[in-house]
Order: structure tokens, then sequence, then C-alpha cells
């Protein structure tokens, strides 16, 4: 049903009429965009008001860096885009840092934001809130738009939800100045200016000499490795991917938000002998996963000194040879590819030469066992190991839980000792390693799966985004937060030598997150050891209730930058 009011015009006449505001939720509607994250104000207080009343979930959240992350990852996880709603100027600006993570994630967002009066902002004169958004949203996202007439809302919209779903996914900018929004139309005129979008992501169908010759390279190896990315999660091509993988009988690995697409317990999974197989492999299929900094750019010491071939599945061009040569080329959207390289391998494909799998299942059970005794210990203060060992447990038994996940030792080491059981579980900090997304995301999981979400969170983490855990009381969503409080940034334990300021690292000793959450009605608990964690998790699972845990950890039990105390640059002088 249309939004449409009645005026009189003349005696005796009367026109429907509709305005901006109604346009944009029509709009939004006829799209099937039924959630927005946002917080309200000038000029989009009204909007919110109405999208509500027109039946639209209207999520309000406390910073717009939080609603945009919620916008990113809803956006992944539904392959629609998420909308980030936002006022002008400072708003739009918070919102921006999500649009920007969801552009390099390859992730579908739309920020909205509204703006001030164009023909003052345009000749700088001082308007409310005023900014050039548009200008500024350009370099940092797929693509931009500003809608000045009502009668474009249809168009504008349909535009940005192509530009943010189809080919490879990312963050979209549509601005929307104050006055569109009062702009009255005809009520018939307007339901027509509506766009309806068919086919917003179209299949890309890879061309078929281009799978031959991939699966030609991949027929030749004798270590092969398959590379799954979180692209090939996004897919939603499941059962093809687990087919493909498991018909070709190689080793797989699975990127961090890719983890679960097959089981991490599958008799393929490479995961815990991710050196070996980076170091040893001959042929390298990379499915939706990127040569960047997180894969050491497919050179250097990481990838030994084997040669290797490497095939890319990728809907976007550009990415192959980004960083070494890519001597089989698939581009095409991952569904398609992986079907059609499933249809090419035919009936009689022979699987990867058994002695290299069982060389790597050797190495992997090897280091799963000499990880075993550290996460059954039972030490308190926890260790992140001890800590991990009841929370693993309690994924495989909760498979259908989201698991988000952010901090540095709590995001690596999560990554490392937690096994994801279904595609999509998994959410953390992705291409940039943000800190920041926890709540967002966790809030976005919640409300557009309904399933239950575990967010495991470092101290530093969590503060990010900490005071939307009010949200989370307010929507009574079903989010267990983990802290893994260890006072501070990797350690609590640095000393400033020059001062009497703390060290750049350390936060309040002893702090007690869980009272935040019952500050808003929530269930805090501080769990002390493994087994008061495992109880209070499990509680908090069972019940649904919003809670958050604080998890004492071992000041001492970290290291600097997690896993990647590498990238930190040294200075050539001596420490004193
Ligand atoms: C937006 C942003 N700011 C700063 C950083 C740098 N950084 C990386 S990890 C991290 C916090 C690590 O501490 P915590 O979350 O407590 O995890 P821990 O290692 O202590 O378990 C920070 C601030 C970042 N990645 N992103
Ligand atoms: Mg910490």
């Amino acid at each position: 049903m249309l939004n449409t009011a009645t005026k009189s015009e003349a005696p005796g006449t009367e026109q429907e009429l509709t305005d901006g505001f109604h346009l944009v939720i029509d709009a939004l509607k006829l799209n099937g965009i039924n959630t927005i994250y946002g917080v309200p104000g000038i000029p989009i207080t009204d909007l919110g008001r109405m999208m509500q009343a027109e039946g639209i979930r209207v999520l309000s959240f406390r910073h717009e860096q939080n609603a945009g992350y919620a916008a990113s990852i809803a956006g992944y996880l539904t392959k629609k885009p998420g909308v980030c709603l936002t006022v002008s100027a400072p708003g739009f600006l918070n919102g921006l840092t999500a649009l920007a993570h969801a552009t390099t994630n390859c992730f579908p967002m739309i920020l909205i934001s509204g703006s001030s009066e164009r023909e003052i902002v345009d000749l700088q004169q001082g308007d409310y809130e005023e900014m050039d958004q548009l200008a500024i949203a350009k370099p940092l996202c797929k693509a931009a738009f500003r809608v000045l007439h009502a009668a474009d809302i249809g168009i504008g919209l349909a535009r940005a939800i192509r530009a943010a779903v189809s080919g490879r996914p990312g963050g979209v900018y549509l601005d929307l100045p104050a006055k569109l929004f009062g702009q009255v139309m005809d009520a018939a005129a307007g339901a027509k200016s509506l766009v309806k979008v068919i086919d917003a992501a179209p299949a890309q169908i890879p061309a078929p000499s281009a799978v031959k010759r991939a699966l030609d390279v991949l027929k030749g190896a004798k270590r092969p490795l398959i590379i799954l990315g979180k692209g090939a999660a996004y897919a939603q091509a499941d059962d093809d991917i687990r087919a493909f993988v498991e018909k070709s009988g190689a080793p797989f690995l699975q990127m961090s938000m890719a983890k679960g697409l097959l089981p991490d317990t599958h008799a393929q999974s490479a995961g815990a002998a991710r050196s070996t197989v980076l170091k040893d492999a001959d042929v390298v299929m990379l499915i939706g996963a990127r040569l960047n900094w997180l894969l050491s750019h497919g050179k250097g010491k990481t990838w030994g000194d084997a040669p290797k071939k490497f095939i890319q599945i990728d809907i976007e061009p550009k990415e192959m040879d980004s960083n070494v040569e890519i001597v089989a080329p698939v581009v095409g959207d991952i569904g398609s590819c992986v079907s059609a390289l499933l249809a090419g391998m035919g009936g009689s494909w022979s699987t990867a030469p058994a002695d290299w799998l069982a060389t790597v299942s050797k190495k992997r059970d090897e280091n799963v066992a000499k990880m075993a005794p550290k996460l059954m210990n039972n030490a308190s203060p926890m260790d992140y190991h001890g800590a991990l060992g009841v929370l693993r447990t309690i994924v495989k038994e909760r498979p259908d839980a989201i698991f988000v996940n952010e901090g540095a030792n709590t995001l690596d080491l999560a990554r490392g000792v937690i096994d994801m059981y279904k595609p999509r579980k998994r959410i953390d900090v992705g291409t940039w390693g943000v800190m920041g997304i926890g709540m967002g995301y966790s809030i976005a999981a919640a409300v557009e799966t309904g399933n239950p979400v575990l967010a495991v969170e470092g101290d530093s983490a969590f503060g990010f985004s900490g005071m939307e855990v009010e949200t989370i009381c307010r929507y009574q969503l079903p989010i267990c937060i983990v802290i893994f409080n260890n006072d501070g940034i990797y350690r609590g334990t640095d000393v400033n030598g020059a001062s009497s300021d703390p060290a750049t690292t350390v936060f309040v000793k002893g702090s007690r997150y869980d009272k935040m959450m019952e500050a808003f009605g929530g269930v805090g608990i501080n769990a002390t050891s493994p087994d008061e964690l495992k109880r209070a998790v499990n509680a908090a699972m069972d019940s649904g209730k919003p809670t958050l845990i604080n998890a004492v950890i071992d000041p001492a039990a970290g290291s600097e930058s997690g896993r990647i105390g590498n990238l930190n640059p040294q200075s050539v002088l001596k420490k004193k």
C-alpha cells in the first residue's frame, strides 16, 4: 500500500499527494529492505518515525559507526544491502568508517545520510552541519549518489541497490538533502516513479575456456591446496563448494570468516597445518579469497621455495595478478564458477594424491594434539587457552549460534582454537583487522538471523562499541558478550618508565565490565575460572537474555599484537 495524503486543491477537486519521506519508505519497502540501522536527528528523525509506523524495523543505536557496522554485516549475511541512516556532517562521518569498511570487505551496504541546504553548503555560508558529503564519500565507497527531486527517489535507490550488490559488492552512499523529504508530488506519479530492482546481482558466468584451464592446472597438481575466502561464504553456494572440495580431495584452508563453510573438523581441513600447506603446495586455488596481507601477498617466507601455480576464482577481473601471477584466472560469481568447475570435473576426476593428504593430516593431528592439554587447563586467573577451551565446546554444541570475535590475542587465538561447523557463523574484524565491529555485528546478526549470538571480545576491542550494550538491552537481543579482560591492549602488564601516567596499552586494573550490563537491566557475571565461564555462557545461551561476562584473564598471558607482532615497525635505535 503506497503512502498518500489527500489535499484539497480547489473546491470540489481532491488530489492524492505523497512526499519525499513517504517515497523513500515506499522505495525501500518495494525492494524488500525492511530493517534500518541508524541514529536519529535533523533531518531524518521523522523519517525514522514514519518508517517505524510503516512497518520497517528501525534499530536506533548510540553511535553511527556501530549502526554502520551493523548494516555492513547485515549485507554480508543476507546478500541484500544493509542500510545505515544518519544525520548530516558528524553523523555522516561517524557512519563513513563503516561504509569504507564495507567496501574493503566487499559487503553490500548503503549509507543514507540527510544533508544540509545545498545552496548554502555549496556557497560555504555556514549552514547547520554543513558539509559536502557526496564529495567526501566518493573516494571511500563503490558509488555515491545524491537525489534532489522527490520524483528521482525511486531511481536513486535503485541505483544504490544495484551498485551495492552487483559485481563485487561494496558500500554505496546516498545523499538525501533535508529539503527533499518535504517535497510534495502527485501520489500516482510518485508511485510510478518507484523502481523495483530486478535481478540486482546478475549471475556472472565464467568462460568455459577459463573453467577448463583451471581444471587442467588442478588436475596436474601433486600437492593441491584450496583456499576459501569470505567471498565464498558470501556467495551462499555452500553445497556446491563442499561438493567441489570433496571431489577434488585437496586439503583446504578457510580464511577467518569462511570458517565453517566446510566444518573445521573435516578430514580435508588443513586449518591446523597452515604453515605446512602454504609452504609445500604446488597448486593453490583461491576461491573468493584475495592474496592480500592476510595471505602474505602470495609470496615470501610463508609460501616457501617450492614453485607454485595459482588458480583464482573471483568476481572482480582486476583481482587477478594483483600480487602474483595467476596462471588460471576464472572470473565470475562464485556460485556460477564453482558449479561450472564441478560440472567440468565430470564423473572420473581423480582425487588429490593420497600421500599429500596423509602428510597434511599427520601434521594437523600433531598440532591439534599439542594444543589439547592447554585447552583443558583450569587455571585461575584464566589464560586464553583455558578460557577458549570451554568456549570451543560450547560452540560445538551450538553450531547455529553466530560467533562474533575481535581483539588481538582474543581474536587470533580464538580463530585458531574455536572450530566452526556451519557457513557464515563466524564474523570478525575482516580485511582491516578493525576494532569496533563487535556490538554492531552482534546486534545485526541477532536481528537478521534470529539466532543466538556469542561475542568474544578483547577488553580494548569491546570499548570501541561498548555503549551499545544499552541498545542490546533495549531490544532484548539474545546476545552473550564475553570480555577477555586482561587489563589492556595485548597485555595488562606494560609499565611507563618515564612518568606516573599509565603505559599506553594498559587500562584500569580489575575493571568490572559486567556492571555496565547490569546498569541497563541485562545480566552481568564475573567469571574467574574456565568452569565459571562455562556455566555462565551456557546459562546465557539457554536464556537468550542479554548477558555480559567479564572473563578475568591473566594480564601477562597475551603477546604484543597477538599473532601479527611482526608487522610492528622497529626503531633502529637501541632500547635503553
Ligand atoms: C579502529 C582500530 N583502532 C586501533 C587498532 C589497533 N589495535 C589492534 S588490536 C587492539 C586491541 C587489542 O586489545 P584487546 O582487544 O584487549 O585484545 P587482547 O590482545 O588484549 O586480547 C588495538 C587497539 C585497530 N586494529 N583498529
Ligand atoms: Mg585485552
